[in-house]
């Protein structure tokens, strides 16, 4: 049989686990070929092994990776990609001192994101998603999540999600949607959480029926929704069919990581706060610890999510930008796991773990994304790195030579130094 293409590299991480993610423990154990190859025909894998296994297989284009490491496709499983604006005015309030809780009380923050995005055009809001989205996949990712929230309203909602689906159906990344009008409340409902909580549930059917999220999500903070508020919409939205996920424990420790494995969320997201009960019970529950490390280092704090005592406790964690115009602007997957590895100690087979198959699972896309088997869409990245310790070690650059998604190139730089030779 004729391949379409064959790679070689030096080193192919190929992160698997059947069913479930990977726990505890188990994250430290990474699978690597060395002097591997992955086979492609129809946008398919259709070989994974080492190239003397492949040495008769034929192929009509032949990519050399000698010295270069190979991987899925990257899996973010939390951004908030969808939004109109930018929020660069408020660095300088940050640099005094004001606390992103208190930006938010007073207007600002996530409310004027929902301004920005009201006022924002469905066709702007979808080239600017675009825009974004190509950064994403520069950067290694082929799959990820996109909530809702920045419209507060069932008009801007709907809006945003509508403009989720279509980035899906234009762009290479697979997007997975989440609907997250639980974000903030609005100024027209301030003081009455619970009737705009009820205005958010009473689009459920709507967005179940026009196919428009897979999953709800909410705000679970300081003078934004309290954990029962939390538990009660969540269970609501869990009856309507949907998956759930919360963010918890983010600044203040209110106790959304305990409510969160009760009700038997997908995921919990953020967790910095996250009691030792909380922690403990991530360990005993198929609930997925989400950490966000780029949103810690952001909004200046110096206590990061206590991953260490997750995975002995035996959780599931993954990682993610939570790439989002506030609290972390940034597209960047690769200084994530620079972060996992410096503030949160993780090891670099645990940050590879998170970042493909624990965060595929995150995003209830553990059968199709995140690891490389014969049959799966062939979604690769070619990286400009000896051996795959290498990523989370040197930090704030791009190490990402090409991006494959279902067998076709859709991004990369190639050989940074194939143009210049020496003269003489
Ligand atoms: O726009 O600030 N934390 N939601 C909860 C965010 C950060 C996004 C934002
Ligand atoms: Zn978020």
């Amino acid at each position: 049989m004729m391949l379409d293409t064959i790679i070689f590299a030096t080193q192919i991480v190929v992160p698997y686990s059947e069913g479930r993610p990977l726990r505890g423990s188990e994250m430290n154990k990474l699978k690597v070929i060395e002097n591997g190859a992955i086979g492609i025909k129809g946008g398919k894998i259709t070989f994974v092994g080492t190239q003397e296994e492949a040495a008769h297989l034929q192929a009509k284009e032949t990519i050399d990776g000698t010295g270069k490491l190979l991987s899925p496709g990257l899996v973010d499983p939390h951004t908030h990609l969808v939004f109109g604006g930018s929020r660069e005015h408020e660095l300088a309030l940050k640099q005094q001192g004001v606390p992103y809780l208190e930006i938010l009380a007073q207007g600002g923050g996530i409310l004027s994101t929902v301004k920005a995005t009201r006022e924002t055009s469905e066709k702007a809001l979808f080239e600017k998603g675009l825009f974004h989205l190509n950064r994403c996949l520069t950067y290694g990712v082929t799959t990820m999540e996109v909530k809702s929230g920045y419209g507060l309203d069932k008009e801007t909602e709907l809006k945003q999600l509508r403009v989720a689906k279509k980035l899906n159906e234009a762009h290479p990344i697979d997007l997975v949607s989440t609907f997250l009008g639980a974000h903030a409340i609005p100024e027209n409902y301030k003081g009455r959480p619970d009737a705009f909580l009820e205005e958010m549930l009473s689009m459920l059917n709507e967005i179940s029926n026009k196919g428009l999220a897979e999953f709800v999500d909410i705000f679970c903070e300081t003078g934004v929704f309290t954990v029962e508020q939390s538990r009660n919409f969540l269970q609501k939205a869990k009856t309507a069919g949907f998956g759930v996920k919360i963010h918890a424990d983010e600044i203040d420790p209110l106790g959304g990581t305990e409510m969160a494995c009760e009700i038997g969320a997908i995921s919990a997201d953020h967790l910095v706060g996250a009691s030792k009960e909380g922690v403990r019970m991530l360990g005993q529950s198929d609930t997925i610890a989400v950490l966000l490390p780029g949103t810690t280092f952001y909004l200046g704090k110096d206590q990061f999510a206590p991953a260490r005592d997750m995975i002995s406790s035996g959780a599931a964690v993954t990682l993610s930008t939570d790439f989002n115009p506030g609290s972390s602007p940034t597209e960047n997957i690769q200084f994530i796991m620079n972060l996992a590895a410096l503030r949160l100690k993780m090891t670099p087979e645990e940050i590879w773990n998170a970042v493909t198959v624990n965060a595929a699972y995150a995003i209830g896309r553990g059968d199709v994304a995140g690891s490389l088997l014969e049959g799966r869409s062939a979604d690769l990245v070619l990286w400009d790195v000896p051996n795959y310790k290498y990523v989370p070690y040197h930090y704030g650059v791009n190490h990402v030579n090409k991006v494959w998604k279902s067998g076709k190139v859709v991004a990369g730089k190639g050989d940074m130094h194939a143009n210049y030779t020496l003269s003489s």
